[in-house]
């Protein structure tokens, strides 16, 4: 891959084994990264279950390991834009990748505070992407991070198309007019929300500056390591388990291994879709390799391997493991139960084959969070971000203790 790619959020989650993966298949990759995830683990006071190495570091490892440079700015996207067109106007990129938000649905619900912090850093970063790109006059492909909760999780089990929605619409007369537009959204969080604002962005400058856009409709990601960040254990990837970051697949993994019961929210009847990080930077290296033409409509493709409903992936990791399920109140407003069909036909048709629960990978995921049990900390297990005062937070009470069936 001969392209230039700047990688905004490359120290988070997904962007650090993306960004290691890209320059692995030959990318001149740089990281621009505020560094706001750490900082925000220092304000709740966790850290990552797995030691993540300082960026300094994970860089110098790279360059160990593979013989290949990385190199790393510190700016924030959201309110450095005369660096931002600078860094642009320098680089060149033929591509961005835009993971650089706020990607917390608790933390965004958290307060005031959050809620505004959330739609300022992710709105503003977008943007000022965006209109950086068209002030400097380039060419770039955008690849954003967006995620399957624009598309709200109230479904009756009608699959899920990718982005567009086509629709008929009759004038006073009757006549039909057949019209392809954004599927309705349906945020359930300030989080949610701002990715779904996200998506007007997109519109708006695709259709008037004829910028290359994909949205990737992420589904929530599971695992930790990939084939790059196994290389040396200073390359290893965060592993969030708290009630805010950690997300519930990972969730599960680690309280099963640290002997907690599984907190399952309410009946655990959310259906959701799920992704291996593995299949994540699989998928942005494909989306990379396939930008649309200038002019054409943002694309956007569903990033997602399978669904599953909460409680049933309690019941698998219990089978595994020997855990047990715990029904805890649901700090969200959210649907009791929901079904969810989703496309992720594009994906497919370009070649992915994607990693599902059941194979190894689990157990790997279960092995690492094993090996740094210890760094746990069991205050930060329950999750205590209400989405609305009437909303309980999810602290396990004996009695609410179930066995897998
Ligand atoms: P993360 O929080 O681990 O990483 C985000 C990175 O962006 C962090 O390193 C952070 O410091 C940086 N960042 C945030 N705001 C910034 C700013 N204003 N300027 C510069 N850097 C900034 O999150 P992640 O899990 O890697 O998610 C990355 C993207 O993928 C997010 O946009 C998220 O919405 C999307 N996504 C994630 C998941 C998931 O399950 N993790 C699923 C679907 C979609
Ligand atoms: N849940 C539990 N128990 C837990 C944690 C979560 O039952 O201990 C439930 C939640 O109530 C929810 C579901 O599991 O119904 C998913 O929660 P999550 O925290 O795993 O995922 P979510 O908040 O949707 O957010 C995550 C990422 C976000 C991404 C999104 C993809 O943090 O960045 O956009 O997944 S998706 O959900 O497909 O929109």
């Amino acid at each position: 891959m001969s392209k230039r790619i700047i990688v905004f959020g490359g120290d988070g989650f997904c962007g650090w084994p993306t960004a290691l993966h890209l320059s692995a298949k030959g990318a001149d990759v740089m990281i621009v990264d505020n560094l706001s995830r750490r900082r925000i683990d220092a304000e709740m006071g966790v850290e990552s279950l797995t030691p993540i190495a300082d960026i300094g570091d994970r860089l110098a490892a790279w360059k160990r390991v593979s013989g290949r440079d990385i190199d790393f700015v510190n700016l924030d996207l959201a309110t450095d834009y005369e660096q931002l067109t600078v860094l642009l106007a320098q680089e060149r990129p033929d591509t961005v990748v835009h993971f650089a938000e706020q990607r917390a649905a608790p933390y965004s619900m958290r307060t005031a505070t959050n809620k505004r912090y959330t739609v300022d850093n992710n709105i503003s970063g977008t943007h000022n992407l965006l209109a950086a790109l068209v002030e400097v006059g380039l060419d770039t492909h955008v690849v954003h991070l967006g995620t399957m909760g624009v598309y709200g999780y109230d479904g009756d089990g009608l699959e899920l198309p990718e982005g567009y929605l086509d629709v008929t619409v009759h004038d006073d007369a009757g006549k039909a007019y057949p019209r392809s537009i954004l599927y309705p959204t349906q945020p359930g969080s300030i989080y949610h929300l701002t990715k779904s604002m996200d998506q007007l962005l997109f519109q708006f400058y695709a259709r008037n500056d004829q910028l290359r856009i994909t949205d990737l409709h992420q589904g929530i990601v599971w695992g930790t390591q990939t084939e790059e960040t196994r290389l040396d254990p200073a390359l290893i990837n965060r592993f969030d388990y708290d009630g805010d970051y950690g997300t519930v697949l990972n969730r599960f993994l680690m309280q099963a291994a640290v002997g907690h019961p599984l907190t399952v929210h309410g009946t655990g009847g959310q259906t959701r879709a799920f992704i291996n990080i593995q299949d994540t930077v699989r998928c942005i290296a494909i989306a990379v390799e396939n930008p649309p033409p200038a002019g054409e409509r943002v694309r956007i493709l569903n990033q997602v391997a399978e669904t599953h409903r909460v409680r049933d992936l309690a019941a698998l990791v219990a089978e595994i493991t020997g855990a047990e399920i715990a029904l805890v109140d649901n700090p969200r407003k959210e649907a009791v139960e929901n079904t969810l069909r989703v496309s992720n036909a594009t994906f497919r048709s370009l070649g992915l084959n994607p990693i599902l629960l059941r194979d190894q990978l689990l157990v790997e995921t279960l092995e690492i969070v094993d090996r740094y049990k210890d760094r746990y900390d069991p205050s930060h297990i329950p999750a205590t971000a209400l989405w609305t005062s009437d909303n309980r937070p999810g602290i396990v009470k004996p009695a609410k203790i179930s066995d897998a069936a």
